[in-house]
């Protein structure tokens, strides 16, 4: 469906269109029994959504306004201070970016607090758990590592990433760790990142009434802005909390509803930050706090997790994750949960209400996000694991007020293998002793594999939950395309069951042939949303392994965020398409009212940085052209002849 279509209709699903997911349909029934609202009610309730902000083209900028611009071209061409619809919807876009740069990186900065806190001694209930990772990133920062302690190390590590962030002049330090191709196209672009909040501030400088009403100069920024997300704060995030919570290595998870327990005290998880979730964990192993837990009369403590903070924790420790983004309430509406403890970011402001009518506590516990209505236990990295047991506690006294006849656990649980960071990949492929990315480069030029697809983001009501995600990704590695995904994506693939080796009988003859000699699934799960910065890094390692180019943009690669929402994955797509990669999202797009700044994203950006977005919100097609730009990318290279088709004998399988 097109997006004047969507724009024109009214949000009204039937059950069949909300979800592929099975545990949805039940639990809205009960939900609405319950008198418990979701997105999918409210989304109805909004009827007809505003055209203008649809298309991008209203402004409420300043109080002259709010403005907006009739596409008929029959009244106003201008809002009141003269902008046109391209003005109006470039600076939407830019502090939409803005916006998503900002959550990414202030995640990253509370990541480099606690780090620091753990160097001094301040923060004793966490521990450095992979030093040759802190040693790496002491080498991309510029950090001498010479007759220091780890400790030592990890406190000069820690100062240097918040330098990154009030940086005004120069360049940020993991700008280096792209292909040298890529830094010149950005330096000859203006668009290096200074400093991360340098960035963002000058976003919103430029975008106040009066200021930059170029929509290409502000795009050009908007690219800037992006990439202080996707090299700045999201990869320094994605780093340091590998240091500290160590970097994930396959394992054996669970996902979907089915994984809250009857019997046991269900804590659920929620949010980005893994700070807290990571303490979770280990408080719910503690002795006292199980015999609490038995003397409630529950069997023990099960903790499973949502959205991103739940990724985090499934990829170090095989955590069950309960559901993406949309199940959220429906995870309440189970009346299982004792609590629901949340961070920040992506988190239902109607969570509230949905706990309160379930004996469920919803617990904040961010210094920056209050609910009302919600029990505020305000974490401090400085206690970490004291805090941890007190909200574990809560729950367990809530245990006796679950009610049974209230409770409601689907069966739907799906195994699936996760953990699949850049160096794991890089493991899997070379061994120990030979690390490398080469594998996959050899089979890509060798034609078992077409290329390689990044696709991540949210899931959003307007489409059916789900069903995006997964027929894309289908019909990806139907055509021997290797997905990588992060996020709310890579839950809806993990609960749809693409996620394990067997999955790999879905796939192309080639993809399958790889995926079968090393034992991998077809589709590898990346980690959460800041993660994308793995797949950052692994477009950059194939460059530097060599045979298919020398910049990200030669690559046979593209990106997908099928079922977008938040303003972080526009900031991430932006990223994408300034580090080279053809990226197409579904659902909607934000400046379809406005011509020329359209275009300057579906086309100019390719000029200015190799790659450029595209709006597809069918999944075969979307699935098209992505797969049509892996093939231009494989004829640039050569490399499009007709692919061989070998079968292995033992010596090859060694060989790969
Ligand atoms: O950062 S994919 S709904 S949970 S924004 Fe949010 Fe979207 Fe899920 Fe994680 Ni990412």
């Amino acid at each position: 469906m097109r997006q004047e279509e969507t724009m024109d209709k009214k949000q009204e699903k039937t059950m069949d269109e909300k979800s592929i997911d099975k545990t949805v349909e039940p639990l809205l029934k009960k939900a609405k029994e319950d008198g418990v609202e979701t997105p999918w009610d409210r989304l109805e309730s909004q009827g007809r959504q505003c055209k203008f902000g649809v298309l991008g083209i209203c402004c409420k900028n300043c109080a002259m306004g709010p403005c907006r611009i009739i596409p008929s071209g029959e009244r106003a061409q201008a809002g009141v201070c003269g902008a046109d619809a391209d003005t109006i919807a470039a600076r939407n876009f830019l502090r939409i970016i803005a916006a998503g740069t900002s959550a990414h990186s202030d995640h990253g900065r509370s990541v480099v607090e606690a780090a620091l806190a753990l160097a001094k001694g301040d923060a004793t209930d966490y521990e450095i758990k992979d030093e040759q990772k802190l040693i790496s990133m002491a080498m991309d920062l510029g950090v001498n590592v010479e007759r220091k302690d780890a400790k030592e190390i990890l406190k000069d590590v820690a100062e240097a990433c918040l330098k990154e962030f009030g940086r005004q002049e120069g360049e940020l330090c993991y700008v280096k760790k792209a292909p040298l191709k890529r830094q010149e196209v950005w330096r000859k672009a203006g668009i290096v990142p200074r400093g991360i909040d340098r960035e963002v501030v000058e976003s919103m400088h430029r975008t106040h009434m009066g200021v930059d009403h170029d929509p290409e100069h502000l795009l050009l920024q908007g690219m800037r802005a992006s990439l202080a997300d996707g090299w700045g704060g999201s990869m320094i995030a994605t780093d340091l909390q590998d240091v500290i919570f160590g970097t994930p290595e396959p394992v054996l998870g669970t996902a979907n509803l089915g994984t809250l327990s009857q019997d046991e005290v269900n804590i659920l998880v929620h949010g980005h930050e893994p700070l807290l979730s990571e303490m979770i964990v280990v408080a719910a192993q503690d002795t006292e706090l199980l015999e609490l837990a038995k003397s409630k009369g529950a069997s023990g403590i099960n903790i499973v997790g949502t959205c991103c903070t739940g990724l985090e924790i499934l990829m170090r420790h095989g955590i069950p994750i309960a559901g993406n983004f949309l199940q959220q309430e429906l995870t309440v509406s189970t009346g299982a949960l004792e609590a629901c403890i949340v961070d920040i970011q992506c988190i239902m402001p109607a969570l509230s209400n949905a706990a309160q009518c379930y004996h469920t506590k919803l617990i904040t516990t961010s210094r920056i996000a209050k609910f009302p209505g919600a029990l505020h236990i305000e974490f401090d990295e400085k206690h970490a694991l004291d805090k941890a047991k007190e909200i574990v506690r809560v729950a367990i006294e809530n245990f006796p007020n679950r009610k049974a006849e209230k409770v409601k656990i689907p069966d739907e649980k799906m195994f699936h293998i996760s953990g699949f960071s850049y160096e794991t990949i890089n493991y899997l492929l070379g061994g120990v002793y030979r690390a490398s990315l080469k594998p996959l480069n050899d089979n890509i030029i060798g034609g078992r594999i077409r290329g390689v697809a990044g696709v991540v983001g949210c899931n959003n009501p307007k489409v059916k939950h789900d069903w995006v995600h997964v027929e894309l990704v289908k019909e990806l590695i139907k055509n021997d395309v290797c997905v990588l995904q992060t996020g709310c994506s890579a839950i809806a693939l993990a609960k749809a069951g693409l996620m394990l080796p067997e999955a790999s009988q879905f796939a192309g003859d080639g993809w399958r042939e790889v995926c079968e000699t090393v034992g991998i699934p077809p589709v590898l799960n990346m980690g959460s949303c800041v993660d994308n910065s793995r797949i950052l890094i692994a477009a950059s390692a194939m460059v530097k392994e060599g045979g298919l180019g020398d910049d990200i943009s030669d690559l046979p690669v593209a990106g997908a965020a099928p079922e977008w929402m938040s303003e972080k994955a526009i900031s991430i797509g932006q990223y994408f398409v300034a580090s080279g990669v053809f990226t197409v999202f579904g659902v909607t797009w934000p400046t379809l009212g406005a011509e020329k700044t359209t275009e300057i994203l579906f086309n100019r950006m390719e000029e200015i940085a190799g790659g450029k977005f595209a709006f597809e919100s069918d999944p075969i097609k979307a699935a098209k052209l992505m797969i049509e730009h892996i093939d231009k990318k494989r004829k640039a290279l050569g490399i499009d002849k007709a692919r061989e088709r070998v079968l292995f004998d033992m010596a090859a399988r060694r060989e790969l």
